[in-house]
Parts: structure tokens; C-alpha cells; sequence
């Protein structure tokens, strides 16, 4: 199918959305050039490819992998890619062999396959990834999710990895998809969140299709029973228990509507309580009391107030929300201000990131899209299997306003795009794209968008806190401006970001003043003045530039 977009403009126009998609004036010093370029498999070396096994029968989760991550396994300065694969269940056996891949950087551009020196080619269904240091010991670990079993895959500090998931108690069962890693006890130690989707056993595997063509398509999720997601504690010794029983979370099954559980800290007995409280908060059905599909979800700070906005992609005729945070425990849908409703009308989102690629400071957006249904375009005279990239940039009057235009080669191809993780691969501050595609090979985008703007890379490590220092809040003031961040090591779908922060800075010569909140137990406050930008400093919590 090809779906130009040209195309896609005049859709959009037939919808009124003409203002939106309207294209805007290129920046200075961004003229000409597009801001990411496409880096090829051939340039790369990254040469390997997604296996969807897509069959006759049209099993569902043959169509809603992978995902990817940047990571630094090596702990060489230089980020990492993890990919991820299917592999044998209960409804495929592969004819050939198929595997998750780990990509070393070369530090030249290029990148070499590792994965089979270090024993991360999984072996179950994969789905997601989710990188985090969970015992603290300064090497990044790698937690697979899948239909079927889940992998956990400690860093043995020498470029291999140990699969320890049966003595983590961690292979979760069913189908899992997105997973997180943060702190939610406080206790200095990484714990695990597991997105599950539906129940979708071997008695569950039901045919959908139309009997006249004799065609099978993919069921909707609706047909399916949703199941609940986990929250694993650290147990600190390499064990993890599953806490979310007889919480809001295990009440919670999944693709009805979108959750919020809130984190209420401990009751008396020492048992962290969780509240669901996406109704009140606005964020369960859309404007019209109707469920979204809900698969890309981010939270990032999109109006420099302090406050998390969220974002979640859906398929189309749902539009995708943006929700800014009224700072009460409510929120409200401003995507049609932003026109990313209007931009998403005709889209399934996936992958998705806020970030700031031009480091001017403002939080800017990706968005990774397609349908889930290879056969769509036989029932749809508007929507397609394959489907746009899209970008947004934050202007000076706090929109985000379509640039896909100017984005380069990439933003004028179509995609089965899934994961999208967001990393700094070549090291110097423009923070680079990493977009998995089902089906097909990864897509690098090189980040060209940056130039003359100044920036400030960070490497925090958490010494009471969790190493990864998840949850630390970053302020930082530059020419005039405060700005700040709420480092999380989640958002998009299915996978996993650069932990290092890139704090852009715009014109500014300098940072005048950073500071760093860690999270607790030390909720220690420290304060860095007259930085000189355009480089990586590591920070270690209570004892400054390592
Ligand atoms: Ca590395
Ligand atoms: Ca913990
Ligand atoms: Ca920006
Ligand atoms: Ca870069």
C-alpha cells in the first residue's frame, strides 16, 4: 500500500484539519538540512530483521511486536540496541532460526552483533523490553516480556548475561507486553510493573474472518477476556514477589480503559496502597464516554509547570490524547490545541516519545504509527496497514505543531511501526531514534535537529536511591529560564530509553544553576552552578561530578 503523504494532507484538509498540518517555517539553523537522517542497514551493520510468524490463522500477537532499547551494556560511554523477536509457542514452531538481537556500538557509526556471546537471544515469543540496574551494581540487566514466558537477563560485567528469571520468580504468566522498572517502595531497590493484555490461551485462539472470502483477520482485542497487570517487589537477594494481588492494580483487567494507579505510600502495616483513579482523573474513555484502544503511553512535563502531562496513542478514529495535568488529580484532552488530534484521526499509535530534539529546551514529541490489521485496506477506503512517522515541535507559544515535513527521508515512508526508544547513540547531545517495525527492519534515525543549540548530558548515580536514580528531579536555569524534569525509564510501547538526560539550553553559553532532587530515602538536594555545556558529566548522588 502505498500511502504517500501527500495523500495524507489531503485527508487531513477533507477533515478541516488544514491548520494543523500546515507546514511551518523552518528554523535558522535547521534550513535545508531534514532534522533526522535515515541511517541504512548497510551503514549501520544493524542487519537483522523482525520475524512476525504471521499465519493463515492470524494470531493475534503475530501483530503487536517488537519493541527495542537503547542500553549501555558494556559500560563503555557508547549506547547499545537490544531487539526483540518472536520465537516457538504454543501456536508457531519457526522453520528457521529466529532470535532477539544485541547490537555493540562501535563508536564509528556501526554497530556489531553480539547477542550470542552474550546469551541474550531470548527463545519465547517476545514482545518488550525493559532495561533497569536492579541490583545495583552499576551494570544495566534486561527483562523481556513475551506471550509465554518472560526473561530476566543479569549483566555478568564481562559482556555476557546470565538468564535468571526462575530464581527472580519472574516469567509472569501469559501474554505481557510493556514493562517498567521504578521504585515504587522507596527502598533503593528497582521494581517491576508488567503490562498484561488479554487472556489468550490455547482455548481463547478464536477465528475471526469473513466466511465468504474465507479470509482469517485479526480479532479485535474486545473478544477477548482482559487480564491484570503485576507490580513485582525487589526482594534485594535476586528475588522478586508479586505484590499487586488484592490491589486496584489486580482489579484493574486490561483494554477496557485506560488506569491510573496512584501510589498512596504505605498503610499501617507497612503495604503500599494503590488507587485506580482514571475515571475521576478524566483520563478513562475519551470526551464522548468512549474507550480508546490505548497501546503508546509517555508522561513528560510538556509545559515546564512541574506537573506530568501524559500522552497515549490510539487507533484510529479514537485520536490520540494529549493530557495536560490540572495539578488536582484531574486532567484534561487538549490534543485538538496541539493539533495532534486532528494529525492522528486516520493513525494507530505505538511508539512514542516526548523529548526534546533540538535541545531548545521544550519538550517536543515522536510518534510511531500503523494498523494492526494487515488487511484493513480492504475494508477501509482512508485507513492503511502501513502508516507515517510523525513529528512534532514545541513553537514559543507552547504547541506542538507537525513537522514531519522536515523530518527527512523516513517521514515520507509508511511503516508497520511498533517499539520507539529514544537515545543519544553517537554521543554528541542530539538525541537519536531507534523505531522497531513488525515485520521489517529496525529504523535508526540519526538526529540532525540540534545543531547551535547547547546542552548539557547527564549520568546520574543513585547512591541511597536506586542506582538508575529513577525518579530524581533535574532543574536546571539557563539564560533566564528555569526548566526541569522528572527522570522516569519509561513511555512509548514495548520499550526501553538512554538513561542519561540531555538537558537542552537553546542560545545559552552556560548552565547557571542545576539541581538535582534525588528520590528517597536521602531526598538529598544538590546544587552544581556555572556549568560549561556541549558534554556528558556523571554525577554521583552526594558526591557531585564524578
Ligand atoms: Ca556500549
Ligand atoms: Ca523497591
Ligand atoms: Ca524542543
Ligand atoms: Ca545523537
Amino acid at each position: 500500500m502505498n500511502f504517500s503523504r501527500r495523500g495524507f494532507l489531503r485527508l487531513g484538509m477533507a477533515v478541516g484539519a488544514a491548520k494543523a498540518l500546515r507546514i511551518p517555517v523552518q528554523a535558522p539553523e535547521t534550513a535545508g538540512a531534514p532534522l533526522f537522517h535515515e541511517v541504512a542497514p548497510s551503514s549501520s551493520g544493524i542487519n537483522w530483521v523482525h520475524e512476525n510468524a504471521m499465519s493463515d490463522n492470524r494470531y493475534l500477537p503475530e501483530t503487536l511486536g517488537p519493541g527495542c532499547a537503547f542500553l549501555d551494556y558494556d559500560n563503555d560511554g557508547w549506547m547499545d540496541i537490544y531487539l526483540v523477536n518472536s520465537g516457538p509457542c504454543d501456536f508457531w514452531t519457526p522453520t528457521k532460526p529466529v532470535r532477539n538481537a544485541l547490537y555493540k556500538n562501535n563508536r564509528d557509526g556501526t554497530f556489531t552483533d553480539v547477542t550470542e556471546k552474550a546469551g541474550v537471544g531470548g527463545g519465547t515469543f517476545g514482545m518488550g523490553v525493559a532495561v533497569g540496574d536492579y541490583d545495583n551494581d552499576g551494570w544495566p540487566d534486561i527483562f523481556i516480556t513475551s506471550y509465554g514466558r518472560c526473561i530476566l537477563y543479569k549483566n555478568n560485567r564481562d559482556g555476557t548475561f546470565a538468564d535468571v528469571t526462575d530464581k527472580a520468580g519472574l516469567a509472569a504468566p501469559g501474554w505481557t507486553t510493556s514493562a517498567v522498572w521504578f521504585d515504587f517502595d522507596n527502598d533503593g531497590l528497582l521494581d517491576l510493573f508488567i503490562c498484561s493484555f488479554v487472556d489468550y490461551g490455547a482455548k481463547q485462539k478464536l477465528a475471526c474472518g469473513d466466511n465468504q472470502l474465507g479470509n482469517h483477520y485479526y480479532c479485535i482485542p474486545r473478544v477477548f477476556r482482559g487480564t491484570p497487570s503485576f507490580l513485582y517487589h525487589n526482594n534485594g537477594n535476586g528475588t522478586f514477589s508479586e505484590v499487586s494481588k488484592g490491589t486496584d492494580i489486580a482489579r484493574a483487567l486490561g483494554k477496557v480503559q485506560n488506569f491510573v494507579f496512584v501510589n498512596r505510600g504505605p498503610d499501617a502495616s507497612g503495604k503500599t496502597r494503590w488507587e485506580e483513579i482514571a475515571l475521576q482523573a478524566e483520563v478513562a474513555f475519551s470526551d464522548n464516554g468512549q474507550p480508546r484502544s490505548g497501546m503508546g503511553v509517555d508522561a513528560g512535563d510538556l509545559d515546564n509547570d512541574g506537573w506530568q502531562d501524559l500522552f497515549v496513542a490510539n487507533v484510529d478514529q479514537e485520536m490520540f490524547s494529549v493530557y495536560r495535568n490540572n495539578k488536582n488529580e484531574t486532567f484534561t484532552d487538549v490534543a485538538h490545541l496541539h493539533g495532534v488530534a486532528q494529525a492522528t484521526r486516520l493513525l494507530s499509535g505505538w511508539g512514542l516519545k516526548y523529548f526534546d530534539y533540538d535541545n531548545d529546551g521544550a519538550i517536543d514529541l515522536i510518534l510511531a504509527n500503523g494498523h494492526p490489521d494487515d488487511m484493513i485496506g480492504r475494508y477501509s477506503r482512508q485507513v492503511r496497514y502501513q502508516e507515517p512517522l510523525l513529528l512534532f515541535h514545541q513553537g514559543p507559544d507552547g504547541k506542538l505543531k507537525n513537522v514531519s515535513t522536515e523530518g527527512g527521508t523516513a517521514f515520507e515512508k509508511t511503516f508497520s511501526a511498533r517499539g520507539l526508544a529514544v537515545g543519544d547513540y553517537d554521543n554528541d547531545g542530539a538525541i537519536d531514534v531507534l523505531i522497531a517495525t513488525n515485520a521489517g527492519p529496525p529504523v535508526l534515525l540519526k538526529n540532525n535537529a540540534a545543531k547551535g543549540n547547547n546542552w548539557l548530558g547527564l549520568k546520574l548515580e543513585g547512591a541511597a536511591c536506586n542506582r538508575d536514580a529513577i525518579g530524581a528531579r533535574i532543574l536546571w536555569k539557563a539564560g533566564g529560564k528555569l526548566r526541569q524534569r522528572l527522570k522516569n525509564n519509561g513511555g512509548s510501547y514495548l520499550s526501553s530509553h538512554d538513561l542519561r538526560e540531555v538537558l537542552g539550553i537553546g542560545a545559552a553559553a552556560q548552565i547557571d544553576e542545576l539541581e538535582i532532587h534525588w528520590p528517597a530515602p536521602s531526598k538529598r538536594i544538590e546544587k552544581l552552578t556555572n556549568l560549561a555545556p556541549n558534554r556528558y558529566i556523571h554525577i554521583i548522588e552526594g558526591k557531585g561530578i564524578a
